[in-house]
């Protein structure tokens, strides 16, 4: 069984990882399914042949045998439910785990995706600095309850799971606003979600990529916004 997933020919963060194929290589990784991955232009995105694949011609895409699916959630999930690694074998503990999945995508993560459009696509509008902190307090709202809720835990519900897994992906994309810091646990948190060795394969192999550097190459070089103590821990 050969799985195949979509990338970027050339992400946009120039292999920061913020593109939605790190979250699936890390599921990948967690559970130690190989994979091979198929980049795709943005041009070949809006084509019939990657439409057949995703609808809203985008990335990432799975593909296993005669499986195709669409939506990082969706995959991320079916990754999980197939191998063992990412939910527990409890029913309640795995029902809370994919809770926690559902959190990050659509409770954690929408006023974060606000602050990159303020900042993106609304930065040169005259009502854009009296919007931003409007934007930004809403992103604090959550990470103050969700800062309240881990406490000094290591994962949001016992070991680690897939809804650590996206929520600590959710989390990165706050890397440089400066609001993560503002709470420390969570920023702990992320530290230790990307400590992993299963994040730290995915990122090298974007960022190789991206950069058109080998893995074997990167792992020795430092790695913007990463702690250097926490790349080998797990
Ligand atoms: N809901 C979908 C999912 O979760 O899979 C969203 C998928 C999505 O937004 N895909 C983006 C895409 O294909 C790439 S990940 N965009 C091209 C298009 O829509 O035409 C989002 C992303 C892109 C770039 C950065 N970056 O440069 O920092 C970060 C995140």
């Amino acid at each position: 069984m050969t799985i195949t997933i979509t990338a970027f020919e050339q992400s946009p963060d120039g292999g920061k990882g913020l593109a939605r194929d790190t979250r699936v290589r890390w599921a990948l990784e967690e559970v130690g399914q190989p994979y091979k991955v198929r980049l795709v232009s943005f041009r070949a995105m809006k084509e019939p042949a990657h439409l057949a694949l995703h609808p809203f011609g985008q990335i990432p895409t799975y593909e296993e045998s005669d499986l195709a699916l669409f939506e990082t959630g969706a995959i991320v999930f079916h990754i999980a439910q197939r191998h063992a690694g990412l939910l527990p074998d409890d029913a309640n503990a795995r029902a809370r785990a994919i809770t926690w999945m559902f959190a990050a995508l659509s409770t954690v993560e929408p006023p974060i995706l606000e602050l990159a459009t303020a900042k993106l696509l609304e930065g040169d509008k005259p009502w854009s600095t009296q919007r931003m902190p409007l934007v930004e307090d809403r992103i604090r709202g959550r990470l103050r309850q969700l800062s309240r809720r881990l406490g000094d835990a290591d994962w949001l519900d016992g070991a680690f799971s897939a809804g650590d897994l996206m929520m600590v992906s959710v989390l990165l994309r706050l890397r440089g606003s400066g609001l993560l810091e503002e709470y420390p646990n969570l920023s702990a948190y992320v530290n230790r979600g990307e400590a992993r060795a299963a994040y730290q394969r995915a990122f090298d192999a974007q960022l190789a990529i991206n950069t058109g550097k080998r893995p074997s190459d990167l792992r020795s070089e430092a790695r913007p916004g990463r702690r250097a103590s926490g790349l080998n821990g797990e």
